[in-house]
């Protein structure tokens, strides 16, 4: 997102990153980045489009990858910090990366691969050295980064964004939510999401705002950050607020005033990639004095509708459309429904991504004829406020805010010598938003241990993926075609 990197050149002596007790500036951030794109780029002039892939701890050396392959004109391709080797050879192999980055406590896990793959392997040990290289000229259209989502087939897509598109998610969010030089947000989000990437980290760099990084989240060490004054912005998935009032709730009288205080001093704070319960929105009003900001977003368009940064933030409802965004709400025909009656939630806009990775059938089954982005979900609008009321797929499950496709966990727990069968639910649940959930039905003279299949399957997913109930059963609930009925599946949990 090349706007993004000319505009730190107005910012150079911010501090742009907070990480790991070091603080970098903008300065930093554009000479190292330059440094990482001569390195990747090599002897070559242009990564044309070619996939670096990155496994890289949140803080500056993310950042810096990140532009780096920018710079040099490649794809960006954030791996996921915590996923085990198959899902990350996954993504190596769908998105054929020629090179992958990383911190060095990940070398150990991509070496063997890289080496077997013939995929080209750099460490980050500390500073870069000054490298010199005239970086390619690269066009607003060219594909940008490829985030993978899971959807309503059995494999993870890969969403390409252009720069195109980044630039108009970022602007959209900038100008909703007012963002200035003199911001500071604390980022404890994933880096290979849409959440953590776009609406925390490019809106801070694009606006010469700070970023400060936690390694992972930690409740205490966030309400350590608020009370020292060093962020004036915060943004997470409800399950997060959740955590952290559950802390709060532990904490002295003494200790809740101060958190209490140091919270009523901030500008915005911002719930989204979920459903936010009224329950806990109504909390967090209590302990922070802030009524959240709900937005609706996807990896597949950035933001799409918020709720007023100015103006009445409804509970239960997601707002209006982000500055940019188009949206409609149609029937089954694409037919535009009457006000206040649910239809699919239509997207068009600069912010719409431009394809699923090596997917044509699919990227083209995702639009309508005439190019508006179907999203999956449903929605009604009230006196121009947008409710989300769920999803056409039973199939997709979010858990902590993560996407989860239950077709994924079944695909893999069929793999299992000791499973006939099986079925995936989410099962609603106030902290996870919905919890996994499987039914099993065993092979003949198979027994099946909840236990193994638990240390069996962590092998295979990341834990955020993992069934958090199972239930073996005899039989799966099927209607007269055949297929497993899966609201009488969730009543047996
Ligand atoms: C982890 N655990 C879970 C789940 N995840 N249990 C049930 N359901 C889950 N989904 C368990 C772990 O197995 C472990 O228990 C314990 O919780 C702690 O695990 P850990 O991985 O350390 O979890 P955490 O760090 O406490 O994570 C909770 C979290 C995380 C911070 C809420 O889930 C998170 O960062 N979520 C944000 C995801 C996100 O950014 N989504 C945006 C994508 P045990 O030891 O027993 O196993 S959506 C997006 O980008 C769109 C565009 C949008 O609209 O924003
Ligand atoms: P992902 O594909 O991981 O980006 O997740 C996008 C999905 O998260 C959307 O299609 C919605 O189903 C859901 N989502 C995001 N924000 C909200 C919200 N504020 N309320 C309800 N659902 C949301």
């Amino acid at each position: 997102m090349l706007d993004l990197i000319d505009q730190a050149s107005k910012y150079l002596h911010n501090t742009a990153i907070v990480a790991d007790g070091h603080t970098r500036t903008y300065e930093a951030l554009l000479q190292q980045s330059s440094s990482l794109a001569a390195l990747v780029l090599d002897d070559e002039s242009d990564l044309r489009e070619r996939r670096v892939a990155y496994m890289v701890t949140p803080g500056f050396d993310y950042v810096m990858v990140q532009w780096g392959i920018w710079r040099a004109g490649g794809i960006a391709v954030p791996l996921c910090l915590t996923h085990p080797l198959p899902s990350l050879k996954y993504v190596l192999e769908d998105t054929d990366a020629s090179t992958i980055v990383v911190s060095p406590q990940y070398e150990n896990i991509l070496k063997d691969l890289a080496a077997q793959k013939g995929i080209r392997l750099i460490v980050l040990q500390n500073e870069l050295a000054a490298l010199e290289k005239v970086m390619p000229s690269i066009l607003p259209e060219r594909r940008a980064m490829i985030l993978y989502t899971s959807g309503t087939t059995s494999l993870p897509k890969g969403v390409v964004t252009t720069h195109n598109n980044l630039q108009a998610q970022i602007t959209s969010l900038v100008k909703a939510w007012e963002w200035s030089s003199d911001d500071a947000i604390l980022n404890v989000l994933p880096l290979h999401h849409v959440h953590g990437i776009v609406n925390v980290n490019c809106c801070a760099l694009y606006s010469g705002a700070s970023c400060r990084f936690l390694p992972a989240f930690n409740a205490a060490a966030i309400f350590d950050i608020f009370t020292r004054g060093q962020v004036n912005l915060f943004m997470a998935v409800p399950t997060i607020y959740y955590k952290l009032i559950a802390h709060y709730e532990s904490l002295s009288a003494d200790e809740q005033r101060n958190v209490s205080a140091a919270m009523k001093k901030f500008r915005l704070m911002v719930s989204g990639s979920a459903a936010l319960p009224v329950t806990i929105m109504e909390k967090w009003r209590k302990i922070s004095g802030h009524v959240l900001l709900e937005r609706y977003g996807m990896t597949e368009i950035g933001m799409a509708i918020g709720n007023p940064y100015d103006g009445e933030r409804k509970a239960g409802f997601v707002g209006m459309p982000l500055p940019g965004v188009h949206i409609r709400l149609v029937d089954d025909d694409f037919h535009d429904v009457k006000m206040g009656e649910s239809g699919e939630v239509l997207v068009k806009g600069e912010n719409v991504f431009s394809e699923y990775w090596n997917r044509q059938e699919e990227t083209k089954n995702s639009f309508s004829a005439d190019g508006w982005f179907k999203t999956g979900d449903v929605a009604i609008c009230e006196n121009g406020y947008y409710r989300i009321m769920g999803r056409n797929s039973i199939d997709i499950i979010k858990s902590g805010g993560y996407k989860i496709s239950a077709l994924e966990i079944e695909e893999i727990l069929r793999t299992n010598p000791r499973i006939k069968d099986c079925a995936v639910v989410g099962l609603e649940n106030e902290e996870w938003g919905e919890l996994v959930a499987a039914a099993i039905v065993a092979k003949e003279n198979q027994s099946i241990d909840i236990n193994m299949i638990d240390s069996w399957m962590r092998e295979r997913m990341p834990a955020y993926r993992i069934p958090r109930h199972y239930k073996v059963v005899d039989e799966l609930p099927r209607n007269t075609m055949g297929k497993v009925v899966k609201n009488d599946l969730k009543k047996i949990f």
